[in-house]
C-alpha cells in the first residue's frame, strides 16, 4: 500500500476547483492507500485572519471533507496544529532550505506582491508544507497544478536532508489529475478559480444551491465566435466549460467538444452535470453540520493516529541532526 498525504487551507468555503483538482482524487485514493488528509490551520496564519473565523472555518473545512466522501474509518483526517511535530520538523527543514530557493516560490511572490508588511511565515510557508508531507513517509501527494513548485521544493529538501544526515525521509511525488487540475474562473477564464479572488460569479462554491450554480455557469464568459473547440489559448472560456463537463463525465474534452455546435446547449449540460455532482455533497454537509460534536471526535481520533507516525519520524530527524534524545 502506498502512503498518500494532502492538505487544504481552512477556507471552509471550497469551490469547484478544489473539488475537481484535489478532493475528488483524495476520495478515490482513500481505499487503496494509507491516506492522511490535513486541514492546515497553521498555514492560514500567514495572512490576516480573525481568530473566531479561523476556528469556525477549520471545523467547516472538516465538515466539507467528510461531505465530499472521505471516510473517517479508512483515512486519517486531522488538523495540522493538533500534531506539534509539524512545526518542530519545519524548523529542522528551515535550516535545510536556503533563502534563495524560497525567494523563487511563485506563490510567495503572488501573495506578497503589493503588501507593505509581509509575514515571515508567508516566506517559510512552503517549508511547513514540506514538513507536513515528510513526517508521514509519503509516496504520493494529490494536488492541483498550482502546488507543483512546492512539491519540487519538498523533494529537494528531502533529498538534501537525506544526503547530509543519512536516509531519513521518503521522497514524495506530486500526483496531478489529467483533467480538473486547473479549473478556471468562469468570469476570468485566464485565471484559476480561487477563494482569494473576489469573483462571486466566477467561482462555483461546493455548497452553492443548484439554481445559483446554474446561473453562474449560464453567465460564464465565452469567447468571440460561436464554434465549440477545445483550445485553451484561443478559447479559454469555452475550453474551461468543456473541461468541466469532461471532468464530470469522464469523456475527453475534445470528444465532448465534437458533440456541440452552440454555446447554449453546452452550458446547460455543464450546469446539469455540476449540479448532479455537487448535490449529494450539499446534503451530507447539512447532516454533518447538525452534529459538530461528532466531527470534533473524528478530528481528535485522526490527530492521535497522525501523532504516532509523526512523532517517530520527527525523533529520527532530530537525532540525525544531532539533537539530544
Ligand atoms: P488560493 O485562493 O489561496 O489560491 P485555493 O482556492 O487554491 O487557494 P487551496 O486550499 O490552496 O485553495 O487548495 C486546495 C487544493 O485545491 C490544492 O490541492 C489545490 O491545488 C487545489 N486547487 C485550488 N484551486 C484549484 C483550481 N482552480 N483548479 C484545480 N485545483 C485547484
Ligand atoms: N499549500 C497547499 C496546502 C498544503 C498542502 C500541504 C498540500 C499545506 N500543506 C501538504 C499538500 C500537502 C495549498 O495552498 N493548497
Amino acid at each position: 500500500m502506498a502512503t498518500v498525504f494532502s492538505g487544504v487551507q481552512p477556507s471552509g468555503d471550497f469551490h469547484l476547483g478544489n473539488y475537481l483538482g484535489a478532493f475528488r482524487n483524495w476520495v478515490a485514493a482513500q481505499h487503496d492507500n494509507d491516506a492522511y488528509f490535513c486541514v492546515v490551520d497553521l498555514h492560514a496564519l500567514t495572512l490576516e485572519i480573525d481568530p473566531a473565523e479561523l476556528r469556525r472555518r477549520t471545523l467547516e473545512s472538516a465538515v466539507l471533507l467528510l461531505a465530499v466522501g472521505l471516510d473517517p474509518e479508512v483515512v486519517t483526517l486531522f488538523v495540522q496544529s493538533h500534531v506539534p511535530e509539524h512545526t518542530r520538523l519545519a524548523w529542522l527543514l528551515e535550516c535545510t532550505a536556503s533563502y534563495g530557493e524560497l525567494s523563487r516560490m511563485t506563490q510567495f511572490k503572488e501573495k506578497s506582491a503589493g503588501s507593505e508588511s509581509v509575514r515571515a511565515g508567508l516566506f517559510t510557508y512552503p517549508v511547513l508544507m514540506a514538513a507536513d508531507i515528510l513526517l508521514y513517509q509519503v509516496d504520493e501527494v494529490p494536488v492541483g497544478d498550482d502546488q507543483r513548485q512546492h512539491l519540487e521544493l519538498t523533494r529537494d529538501l528531502a533529498i538534501r536532508f537525506n544526503r547530509r544526515y543519512g536516509e531519513t525521509f521518503r521522497v514524495p511525488r506530486a500526483s496531478i489529475p489529467a483533467v480538473g487540475a486547473r479549473v478556471m474562473d468562469l468570469q476570468h477564464p485566464e485565471s484559476k478559480m480561487s477563494k482569494s479572488v473576489d469573483s462571486p460569479l466566477g467561482t462555483v462554491r461546493i455548497l452553492d444551491e443548484p439554481a445559483v450554480i446554474e446561473r453562474k455557469i449560464k453567465r460564464a464568459v465565452t469567447d468571440p465566435g460561436t464554434t465549440v473547440e477545445h483550445d485553451r489559448e484561443r478559447k479559454p472560456g469555452v475550453s474551461n466549460l468543456l473541461e468541466l463537463l469532461s471532468a464530470a463525465t469522464g469523456v475527453p474534452p475534445a470528444e465532448v467538444a465534437a458533440r456541440y455546435h452552440a454555446y447554449g446547449p453546452l452550458k446547460q449540460d455543464v450546469a446539469d452535470a455540476v449540479v448532479a455532482m455537487l448535490s449529494p455533497v450539499r446534503q451530507r454537509a447539512a447532516e454533518l453540520q447538525s452534529d459538530l460534536g461528532e466531527v470534533e471526535r473524528i478530528l481528535a481520533a485522526g490527530a492521535a493516529r497522525a501523532h504516532e507516525v509523526a512523532s517517530a519520524t520527527y525523533a529520527r530527524a532530530a537525532e540525525a541532526v544531532g539533537l539530544l534524545p
